[in-house]
């Protein structure tokens, strides 16, 4: 039976705090299903979120959360391809126009018109979260809720910023962040879909984590002389990766990247620090041909195929559940860079 209140974590003003306490549980609408949240990731964008870090206003009150896993409880009149008993997973673009240039090309995040989980409608800190149909993730029944959460968001941008970049099997890809959440997820797809990777972070248990999920080598951008050698050193003939994946919250690496990637490659910029500028010298830009662009999340397509993925079994990064109740405690790890992998919240406790 679906009760009418619920546990979830709310935030009444930007700045936080995030406040744990019972609210009702919503109805769907008639495009959309509701859905019992069993598992929910913690992305730093939910952070961001709660700090106002971005040039686009968050509803309020708001409920965070856009890695929600769990199984459907209702569904809307309109709703015939989802049904009470499946397993879905609520993601960053719980809906989006279906009318528009982008969504009728597939490339719905780009909907002008988008709502957004966890920002401009309530997401998945909360036990029952409403989605559209037509964007849930779809999760096949046996599924490890807690496992596939992080998918929901780190694992689809990333393995969709590593397809964006055009890097090939056997060729390099650096990935600047590579110890937080979505970069421990672009180790374990950069691994499955061929590629070899260095890891850029800091410290020794991001070092351990990352060269055990296939990073062949490490650059520690706080003890680090110089980063920019230190990468193309990487490289067999020292020329640098093919591929930059940024997914680090910092500006510095996104200014860095255009120097070290290898002449023809290209940058990958993901990761969105308050207030940051790309900025990459003209002359190297120019005659190396390098190629700088942004990528944001993923298409329903590319939500299904890095399931695929998740559930062939090649994508296993290390994540550490605990209570919906301590989501203050993980933001504040977050907030300080501790955060090694990611951090999955079990809405029941
Ligand atoms: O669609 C998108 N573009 C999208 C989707 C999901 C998330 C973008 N994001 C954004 C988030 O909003 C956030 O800005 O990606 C960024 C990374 O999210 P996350 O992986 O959830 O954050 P994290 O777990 O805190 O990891 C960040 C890592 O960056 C490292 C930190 O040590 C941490 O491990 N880092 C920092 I801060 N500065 C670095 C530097 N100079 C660095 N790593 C390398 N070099
Ligand atoms: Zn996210």
């Amino acid at each position: 039976e679906i009760p009418t209140e619920q546990w979830a974590q709310v935030i009444e003003k930007t700045g936080g705090p995030v406040d744990y306490k019972k609210i009702p549980v919503q109805k769907p609408g008639p495009d959309e299903v509701l859905v019992n949240i069993k598992f929910s990731g913690v992305c730093h964008t939910d952070l961001h979120a709660v700090n106002g870090d971005w040039p686009l206003a968050t509803k309020l009150p708001l409920v965070g959360g856009h890695e929600g896993a769990g199984e459907v409880v209702a569904v809307g009149d309109l709703v015939t391809d989802v049904k009470v008993g499946d397993l879905a997973g609520v993601k960053w673009l719980n809906g989006s126009c279906l009318a528009c240039e982008f969504c009728q090309t597939s490339d719905e995040p780009l909907c002008p018109k988008p709502l957004l989980s966890g920002y401009t409608v309530d997401g998945t800190f909360q036990q029952y979260c409403i989605a559209k149909a037509a964007h849930v993730a779809r999760i096949p029944k046996g599924t490890d809720l807690a496992a596939i959460a992080p998918v929901l968001c780190a694992g689809i941008t990333v393995y969709k910023g590593l397809k964006e970049s055009g890097v090939k099997p056997g060729q390099w890809v650096a990935i600047v962040g590579a110890g937080g959440g979505l970069g421990s997820l672009a180790c374990q797809y950069a691994r499955a879909m061929g590629l070899r990777t260095i890891a850029i972070d800091s410290g020794d248990e991001k070092k351990k984590m990352t060269t055990e999920l296939g990073a062949e080598a490490f650059v520690d951008f706080a003890t680090s002389k110089n980063v920019v050698a230190d990468v193309q050193a990487a490289t067999p003939d020292g020329l640098g990766p093919h591929a930059v994946i940024l997914v680090a919250v910092n500006e510095k690496p996104f200014q860095q990247a255009a120097e070290y990637v290898r002449p023809r490659g290209t940058v990958i910029c993901i990761g969105l620090p308050a207030g940051a500028y790309l900025k990459a010298p003209v002359f190297e830009s120019v005659i190396k041909m390098i190629r700088i662009q942004g990528s944001y999340v993923g298409n329903r397509k590319d939500s299904a195929e890095a399931i695929e993925f998740f559930t062939r079994g090649l994508i296993k990064a290390p994540f550490k559940v605990v209570g919906l109740s301590e989501l203050q405690m993980v933001y504040d790890k977050m907030h300080k860079g501790e955060i090694v992998g990611r951090y999955v919240l079990d809405t029941s406790k």
